[in-house]
C-alpha cells in the first residue's frame, strides 16, 4: 500500500530547515538500501523473518557453527555484489558536499554509502566486506563475493570472522562516542530507514532531540521515534531524499 503523498508544505518546510543548517548528522538503517535490492531485517521478506538471529548474528552462534554463519554472510556478500547505491545514498553523498559539519552514521554493513561517494562515515555495526581475526586482531578488506571456507588468518591460522558487530557484542567505543557527539552537536538530525529497535544505535535519535536538534525522519511507516520528530516524511527514501536536498 502506498503511503499518502507528503504534503508539499511539509516537504518544503523540511527542505528549508535542512537548507539553513550546516551541522547535519544523518543516521541510516537497512531501509536506505532496500531500493538497491538489499533485504531489510524486520520488514516483509526481512532477513530475520525466516532465520534464527541467535544462530547467525551472535558470537555464540559463530562458535557453535562457523560454517553456517559463513554460509549466511557469503549469501549476503553474493547478493550485495549485485547491488549498487540508489538515489537515497547518492543524495546523502551530495548533501555532505554542501555542509561544513556533516556526519553520516550508519547501522548498515553493506558498504553502499562509501560506494555512493560519502566520506565521513561512522559504521556502527562494522562492514561485511571486512574480515577480522579473533586470534591476532588482523583486519582485512576482502571485497570477494564468496570467502572460501574455512577462511584462515594468514598471520596466525585462526578462523577469521566477518568484521561486523553481533548481538551481545559491544560496538567500537570510539565510533560510538563520535556518533553520540555528532548527535548532540548537530543542529539537524536526519534519520532514514531504521525501525529504531536496535540499541545503542536507536538511542541516538532521542539524544539528538534532547540536545536541541531539529529531527527529520524518512521511513515507509511510523517508528517508535516518529513522535519525537519535527518532520516525519513517509515514503521511499530513494524518492524523498533527492526531493529533500532539493535535487529531486
Ligand atoms: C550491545 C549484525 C552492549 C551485522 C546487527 C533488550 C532491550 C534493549 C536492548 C537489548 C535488549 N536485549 C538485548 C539488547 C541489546 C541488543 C539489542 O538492541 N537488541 C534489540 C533487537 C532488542 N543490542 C546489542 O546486542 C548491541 N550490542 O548492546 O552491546 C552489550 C555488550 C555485552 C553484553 C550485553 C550488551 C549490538 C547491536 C548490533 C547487532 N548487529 N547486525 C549484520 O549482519 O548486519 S543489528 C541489525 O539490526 C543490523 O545491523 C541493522 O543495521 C540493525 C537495525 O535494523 P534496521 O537497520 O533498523 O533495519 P530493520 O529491517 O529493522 O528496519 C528497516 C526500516 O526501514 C523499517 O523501519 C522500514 O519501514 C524501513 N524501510 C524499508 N524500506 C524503506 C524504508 N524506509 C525508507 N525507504 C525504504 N525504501
Ligand atoms: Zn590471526
Amino acid at each position: 500500500m502506498r503511503p499518502d503523498p507528503i504534503a508539499e508544505s511539509t516537504l518544503q518546510a523540511a527542505r528549508e530547515a535542512l537548507a539553513r543548517e550546516d551541522r547535519v548528522t544523518v543516521l541510516t538503517g537497512a531501509g536506505i538500501s532496500a531500493e538497491s535490492g538489499v533485504p531489510t531485517f524486520r520488514g516483509k521478506g526481512g532477513i530475520w523473518r525466516e532465520r534464527n538471529v541467535t544462530e547467525l548474528a551472535t558470537p555464540e552462534g559463530f562458535a557453535r557453527d562457523p560454517k553456517l554463519v559463513w554460509e549466511f554472510y557469503n549469501w549476503r556478500r553474493d547478493l550485495l555484489q549485485k547491488c549498487s547505491p540508489n538515489p537515497a545514498h547518492l543524495a546523502l553523498a551530495d548533501l555532505e558536499k554542501e555542509k561544513d559539519g556533516f556526519v553520516l552514521i550508519t547501522q548498515n554493513v553493506d558498504g553502499l554509502h562509501k560506494q555512493a561517494g560519502s566520506r565521513n562515515i561512522l559504521e556502527l555495526h562494522g562492514n561485511t566486506w571486512r574480515t577480522r581475526c579473533p586470534g591476532c586482531g588482523r583486519r582485512e578488506d576482502d571485497p570477494r563475493g564468496h570467502v572460501p571456507y574455512p577462511p584462515l588468518c594468514p598471520q596466525c591460522g585462526s578462523m577469521v570472522r566477518p568484521d561486523v558487530v553481533w548481538f551481545g557484542e559491544s560496538l567500537d567505543p570510539g565510533i560510538l562516542e563520535e556518533s553520540a557527539r555528532a548527535s548532540q552537536e548537530c543542529g539537524l538530525f536526519l534519520v532514514v530507514g531504521t525501525s529504531a529497535q536496535v540499541y545503542p544505535a536507536a538511542a541516538l535519535t532521542p539524544l539528538a532531540k534532547r540536545s536541541g536538534a531539529t529531527v527529520i525522519e524518512v521511513n515507509l511507516e511510523p517508528t517508535p521515534h516518529t513522535e519525537l520528530t519535527d518532520f516525519a516524511l513517509t515514503g521511499p527514501a530513494g524518492e524523498i531524499l533527492p526531493l529533500l536536498i532539493g535535487k529531486g
